[in-house]
């Protein structure tokens, strides 16, 4: 027998066992060896039924996605799944860890399914850009309802054992060890006489599913998958269940399939699951790399950010130290921590003993001597390299040694708060986004002389937390920022140009952005933005560069805090404002800005290329790892659509040739101060190859 499976006779029972670590995924090997495994039960008079299991920590967790990209093998997964289906011996699918995607599918094709509690199901195919292509839109439907099937195949969530029992996809709970119990239940359906159950054959139920039911389904799934190709076609695929016979809307399924692997938006949400995993691995902190016990953390500042932070912690069953400078700040604080509980209550996430229990977790102090014992403290004070210093000064005094010392800064220079301390090697930086509770993003800043397993810690407190951590280096704005002061100053020269801001989001809205820039900018406060190009030492001097922040922000037009900004407020309704576009006007008139007319795809490369030039030059510089790191920022830190894969994908998937013309042209309009092409893009373009392939090739 072939490697991928065992095959073995328990009680004239055949145990298929696939063992194709870590997650059993159906790659071409697996697939060739259940297909020889079935081959062989069907010829094996000593097995009368059959059960299929998996090795290791989890039942099949789908096809192998790193096969996508590639030619597909024979046999491809929708065969092996009818394959399993028309066995004339009875065949048990026995589920652990996850079964999820194909791996789902498949039990879907054996005829009765049984779990562990702990297990759980799913077809999450969606977060991938896909639908489920090996029946499983034909399948689930008829298991578990069309409603059930689709709000499973939308989310692309799991559903528990007990769930999965309720909705008829698993037939049996087995409590205790799972290879025994299928070869017992297996057993038991024998003697009972119980039919070969072929879910292809089964109806889908009707009932409630008239011709409004999928208009209206796709209607209410709306605002959640705006943009995203997949979901329209997992409802067209479910829709064919009900119109279609089975074997035509297998057929249906696997166009619907082919039409969504092909599609960007899948290349691009397949790059980011590889990336986001590719994330934690770093070329010189290997995973070995002890990590140091973080049991206590504390917080220095109470604000907005201080509070967020605290509250990841606390989630995630960390007690918190809370320092601030006075009794009334540290007592405002604690207030919006208790408020942003509240809201939670009312929302029946949490109890109001579990909000007890979460305050209770966390320990407000006025002296540093209250900071003192903690593993991990976190700086999260305002964004001013004195006052930063300062706190680092007293922590360095006052923590005990081996502390993770960390700071929140956004963008300032860590070496130079790290230099402060005698202990530079424990100074890392973790820079939240906020609202930081919420926001999956951090920024894990690593200093120069930043040790080997403090990087290695904050990289598994982002994990604890649940947080996505990227390492990056250190410069003013670190990866996030520095690609996003781009963006935003096209964004203010259009402004200047006479291109309404209304326009710039809605084409940055359309493209897929959560917001356009300067919604994001009123929402964050100019000031912000305002306090940090002042903090940028050394910004080239153009007095054109974000000036419509500075003339609002000076004239109190901080944004929705204060009632207007770029928009006027209506409540928190934004509302173009005219007499914006007129100062905006006499502003270009005082700076000799051309007033112009631009394409929407003009705003795009603007917004878009600008970033990717950055971005070029924050690789070059070694400040990100590689690009699929940029990308897991832009699209966990700044609303970036995931379907566009972050805009190194983006940037490859458009063509460095082109991106680099487009920057070329803006350089011969505005000159070389913003727009001169980055060397590696300018090699790159030449060379016609992807800033993937450069980082994989080095
Ligand atoms: C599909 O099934 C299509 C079909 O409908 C139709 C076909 C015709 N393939 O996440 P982890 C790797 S689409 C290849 O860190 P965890 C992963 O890259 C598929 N590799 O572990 C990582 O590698 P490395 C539908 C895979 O315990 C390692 O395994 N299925 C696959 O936190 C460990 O992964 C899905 O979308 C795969 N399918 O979480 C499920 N899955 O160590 C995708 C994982 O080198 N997978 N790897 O970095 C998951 O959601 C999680 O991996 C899982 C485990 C929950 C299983």
């Amino acid at each position: 027998m072939p490697d991928k499976t065992s095959y073995e006779i328990v009680d004239g029972i055949a145990v298929i066992t696939i063992d194709n670590p870590p997650v059993n995924a159906m790659s071409t090997a697996v697939r060739k060896d259940c297909w020889a495994a079935l081959d062989k039960l069907a010829a094996d008079s000593s097995a009368q039924a059959a059960v299929l299991i998996c090795a290791g920590r989890t039942f099949i967790a789908g096809a192998d996605i790193t096969e996508f990209d590639k030619p597909i093998e024979d046999p491809w997964l929708p065969a092996l799944v009818e394959k399993f289906e028309a066995s004339d011996k009875l065949i048990v699918a026995a589920i652990h860890g996850t079964a999820l995607g194909g791996g789902l599918e498949t039990a879907m094709g054996c005829h009765y399914r049984c779990a562990v509690p702990a297990a759980r199901v799913g077809l999450p195919e969606v977060n991938l850009g896909l639908i489920p292509g090996a029946t499983g839109t034909q399948r689930l439907p008829r298991l578990a309802g069309v409603r059930k099937a689709l709000d499973m195949m939308i989310s692309g969530r799991p559903v528990s054992a007990a769930d999965a029992l309720e909705a008829g996809i698993v037939e049996k709970i087995i409590d205790g060890d799972l290879r025994s119990g299928a070869i017992t239940y297996a057993r038991a359906l024998l003697d009972g006489g119980a039919p070969i159950k072929r879910v292809s054959q089964l109806e889908v139920a009707a009932d409630g599913i008239d011709d409004e039911f999928f208009s209206e389904y796709a209607k209410g799934m709306a605002r959640k998958t705006r943009g995203f190709f997949a979901p329209a076609q997992i409802v067209k695929s479910v829709e064919a269940a009900i119109n279609e016979s089975y074997e035509d809307a297998v057929k249906t399924e696997r166009r619907l399939f082919d039409e969504c692997k092909a599609s960007t938006h899948s290349r691009s949400q397949r790059h980011l699951f590889f990336a986001e995993r590719e994330v934690s691995k770093i070329p010189d902190v290997p995973r070995t790399t002890p990590v140091r016990d973080i049991k206590s953390v504390a917080v220095i500042g109470a604000g907005t950010m201080g509070g967020g932070i605290t509250m990841n912690f606390v989630n995630a069953g960390i007690p918190v130290t809370v320092l601030e400078v006075d009794e009334a700040g540290l007592a405002r604080g604690m207030g919006s921590i208790r408020k942003n509980y509240s809201v939670a209550v009312d929302k029946g996430r949490m109890t109001e003993a579990q909000l007890e229990q979460a305050m209770g977790m966390i320990t407000p102090v006025t002296d540093y001597a209250g900071v003192a014992g903690a593993d991990l403290v976190i700086e999260a004070v305002f964004e001013n390299m004195d006052i930063k210093k300062d706190v680092f000064a007293k922590l360095d005094e006052t923590c005990k040694q081996g502390a993770i010392l960390a700071s929140n800064t956004s963008s300032l220079d860590l070496d130079e708060i790290a230099a402060v301390t005698s202990r530079p090697q424990d100074v890392i930086g973790m820079h939240f986004f906020a609202p930081a509770n919420i926001m999956k993003l951090l920024e894990i800043v690593r200093g120069r002389e930043t040790a080997a397993d403090v990087i290695a810690t904050a990289l598994a407190v982002a994990k604890k937390i649940r947080k996505t951590g990227v390492l990056v280096g250190v410069c003013f704005g670190f990866v996030g920022n520095r690609m996003f002061f781009p963006y935003i100053r096209e964004a203010q020269l259009m402004m200047l140009e006479g291109i309404p801001p209304e326009r710039v989001d809605q084409v940055a809205f359309d493209w897929g952005m959560a917001m356009g820039p300067h919604a994001v900018m009123d929402l964050s406060g100019l000031d912000v933005f305002y306090k940090l190009n002042n903090e940028w030492r050394d910004r080239p001097d153009d007095p054109v560069y974000c000036r419509m922040i500075n003339v609002l922000s000076e004239m109190g037009r901080l944004g929705q805090k204060t009632g207007a900004g770029t928009y006027r407020y209506e409540g928190r309704k934004a509302v173009p404002d005219p007499e914006v576009m007129d100062i905006a006007r006499r502003e270009a008139q005082a700076l000799g800005v051309q007033q112009i007319e631009v394409s929407d795809e003009e705003i795009v490369e603007r917004l878009l290329f600008s970033m990717i030039n950055e971005g070029a030059r924050v690789l070059e510089e070694g400040i990100a790892i590689r690009p699929g790191d940029i990308d897991v920022i832009f699209v966990n830190g700044y609303g970036m659509p995931r379907y566009r894969g972050g805009p190194m994908k983006y940037a490859d998937m458009t063509g460095l040739d082109k991106v680099y013309a487009a920057i070329s042209k803006y350089r011969d309009r505005y000159g070389d101060l913003w727009w001169t092409p980055t060397p590696l893009l300018e090699r790159l373009a030449g060379e016609g190859r992807t800033f993937q392939d450069w980082s994989e090739n080095r």
